[in-house]
Formats: C-alpha cells, structure tokens, sequence
C-alpha cells in the first residue's frame, strides 16, 4: 500500500478528530505503551513440550487438525517472534508451565523448577519481550476432574506443590526481567454431574489457594481465574466467578477476566469498574465464545469494543493486563495470532479515540440524544486510518497486506511440518 495515500488519509482522520477534541498524534503514542500478553498456546494447540501420551484434558478443547503447528520449542519461538513482527508495537509472551525447556527429559509438574525456563529467559531478553506465566493443572495423569479441590492430600499436596514452584518460576523470570511476572492461577476442577459437595470442594480450594499464596514475592503477581463449566464438567465448577471475586477481594489480589467464562449475555465490560472497586488490577484473557467457552480468534467484535470502551472510561488504562486466550487448529495459527492481537489494538485504539469528556458532560447535563447521537457518529470516524498509520510507524504491514505475507511464511515454513 502506498506511504502517501496512508499519510493522507491520516491527516484527514487527524482533522476530523481533532473537531471533537481528540489528539490522535497522542493516542498514537498511548497505543504504543499498549502491551499485549499473547499466548504461547496458540503456536501449538496448547500441547507444550512435556514427553507424554495423551491429549488435552481439564475440560478445554481445540478443533482442527490444519497442518504447521509448532512441534518443538524453536519452532515456537519462530512462530511467536514472526507473528510479533506482523503486529505493531511491543508485545509479551505468556507461557505455560508445560513449555518449559525439558530438552525431552520428563520433569513432573511437581519438580519444576527456574532453570528449566533459563532458556526461555535469555531468549526473551535477546529479543525485548517480557514474559508471563501459568500454572497447569490439565494434560496429567493427576488432573482428574478435581486438582487442587481433591479430596485426596496427595494430589492435592502435589497440585499445591506445582503451583509454588510455578510462583518461584514466575518470580525469577520477574527479577531477570525487571519487571513482574503475571501468573495466572487457573484450574479445571469440577463436576460433570451433580455433585453433593459443592461446599467441600469450594473449602478444600481455598485452602489449597491459602498455602500456594502464603509465599510473599516483590516481582511476580498473582491472579486468578474463574469459569462457568468445562467440557465434561458441566454441572458444577468448584472455581467459580463468586468464588474467586469474593477470594480475590478478600485477598487484595488480581482477577483474571476470561471473556468466554461467563454466561452468553453477561456483559464482561460492566465487571471492569466493579472490580476495579475491590481487586488492584485485573487480566483479561481476551477471546471469543461463541455459544460457550469456545476459545474462537479474538475479532474486532461489540463485546471487545465495550470492555476496552469501559477500561478507558474507568481511568483504568494502567490497572489492566491484556492477556489472549484462544486456541482454534482449524487455521492458519500465525494468521490467528495476527488476527486476535490487531483486533484487540483495534478495539483499544477506537476506546481511546472516544470523546469520553464531551459524553460525560452530555450525561451530565441530561443531554440524552446529544450523547447517544455522538456514541453513533463516532463508529462512523475514520478510525481506521488511525490504526494504518499505527501499522505504518510501526514498519508493520498495513492492512490486509499481512495476509500475503503469512501465506508466505506458510508455503517456506509451517506446510513443510
Ligand atoms: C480455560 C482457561 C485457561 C486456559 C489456558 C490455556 O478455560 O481459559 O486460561 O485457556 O490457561
Ligand atoms: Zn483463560
């Protein structure tokens, strides 16, 4: 695409902005401090490097069998780095615990420890990318339908004792980083039928929560994850969204905000400035339910748009981590990293070109159509233009350019998998 015709369409979009009392140049500087945590899972069908039998458990699933995924941690990491270079801006890395560098050795979840993410480390700072981090509970032969909820102490105590060492991990990667580690504390436990310990397990879960967070670290932080129901834990979900907001708020501690975890018509965007009342910070875990928690490519979609929309309009820019969370094997997954990671900087680049002053005064001054009238015509601004300049200052391909370039990347790499 011609520099000029994006230089000139951004100049007009700059004008017309600037009528309604928006800076673009600014926001254009606001985007790039705009940090997205993407998904190591996405590379590889959330499969990771353990040497084990067996596929993905924990009630989660992927679909699709296209050919190219990641086999192998190089294959990963060039995978990672080439989708980064097709999206603008700066962007972290959030690994699972089962993509440590096992170098094929098989080290159980309970005897992890910091040298096996050394390389993970190194490689990050080779290439200036922060890294986050998550416990696993799925994929094991201790995963059962209950981890950390287990009746049983020795899968409990081991599923404990996995996520400590993953709390070290993430600490370490924190200090070599300079700057903390998020790890996310998500696991499957439920039922698929009904149960008549509901109360148990919700006590045996919170227990188990209070030993792994006893622990105090400087440059790691915690969060923590709840669901509706799993696949084949339908009827109950010991981690529930009640659960972990009461647990979060009691502990001062970080949400993590799933956006395919709630019922279809929950608005996930309304939770922002509840939270935010009663947790330090939230994570998203950015994806796309479509009729359940289906984990479809993160699109440029109304549930996105008015979670960011909220996020801004709370002040809480700096209060919020952008995780993605998605896994879809039916598709090019570079394309789908691409696709998830520029829709979101969409949805946060149309959040912060809204006049939320001139709204707020509308409202204020009981100006209802002037308000719903401003909402309308500013789905009509030229946007769009703002985010090609994003691309364009950021050498990234503009627009639907990128589309050539990964099939590319797929006829020299991924189809000779
Ligand atoms: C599952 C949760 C969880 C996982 C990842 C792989 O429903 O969303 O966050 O998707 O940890
Ligand atoms: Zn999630």
């Amino acid at each position: 695409m011609k520099e000029e015709l994006i230089q000139k369409a951004y100049e007009v979009a700059k004008e017309r902005y600037a009528a309604i009392g928006i800076d673009t140049d600014k926001v254009l500087e606001q985007m790039q401090d705009f940090h997205l945590s993407m998904h190591c899972w996405q590379a590889d069908d959330v499969t990771g490097f353990e040497p084990r039998e067996g596929g993905l458990t924990g009630g989660i699933q992927v679909n699709g069998n296209y050919p190219g995924r990641a086999r192998n941690i190089e294959e990963l990491r060039k995978d990672v780095l080439y989708a980064m270079s097709l999206i603008p801006g700066k962007h972290r890395l959030n690994l699972h615990e089962i993509y440590g560098d096992f170098q094929g050795k098989f080290v159980d979840r309970d005897e992890v420890t910091p040298e096996y993410f050394q390389s993970w480390i190194e490689w990050a700072k080779e290439h200036d990318i922060k890294l986050d981090f998550n416990s696993t509970s799925f994929s094991h032969s201790k995963s059962g339908d209950l981890s950390l909820s287990n009746p049983d102490k020795s899968i409990r105590d081991f599923w404990i004792e996995h996520s400590k060492r993953c709390r070290a991990i993430s600490q370490a990667i924190g200090e070599a980083q300079n700057d903390p580690c998020i790890m996310n504390t998500w696991v499957h436990d439920g039922s698929k039928d009904i149960t008549l310990n509901r109360s148990l397990y919700r006590e045996l879960l919170k227990g188990s929560l209070d030993q792994i967070f006893e622990h105090r670290y400087d440059m790691m932080k915690d969060c923590v994850e709840s669901k509706v129901f799993g696949i084949g834990l339908e009827s109950y979900t010991v981690g529930s969204n009640d659960f972990y907001t009461a647990y979060a708020a009691q502990k001062n501690m970080m949400i993590t905000l799933d956006t395919g975890h709630f019922h279809p018509t929950e608005s996930v965007a309304d939770k922002v400035s509840a939270m935010l009342l009663f947790v330090p910070e939230l994570m998203l875990h950015v994806s796309r339910p479509i009729r359940w928690d289906s984990d479809h490519v993160t699109i440029m979609d109304d549930p996105t748009m008015d979670l960011f929309s909220e996020i801004v309009r709370a002040g809480a820019l700096n209060r919020v981590h952008y995780g993605l969370d998605y896994f879809d094997a039916t598709l090019n997954r570079i394309g789908a990293y691409v696709i998830g990671s520029r829709a979101a900087q969409k949805c946060m680049l149309r959040a912060l070109l809204e006049p939320v002053t001139t709204l707020r005064n509308y409202e204020l001054e009981g100006k209802y159509f002037q308000r719903l009238a401003l909402l309308e015509e500013c789905k009509n601004l030229p946007w769009n233009a703002v985010y090609d300049m994003f691309c364009l200052k950021n050498n990234v391909p503009v627009g639907e350019t990128y589309i050539k370039e990964i099939e590319k990347y797929e006829e020299d790499v991924t189809s000779k998998r």
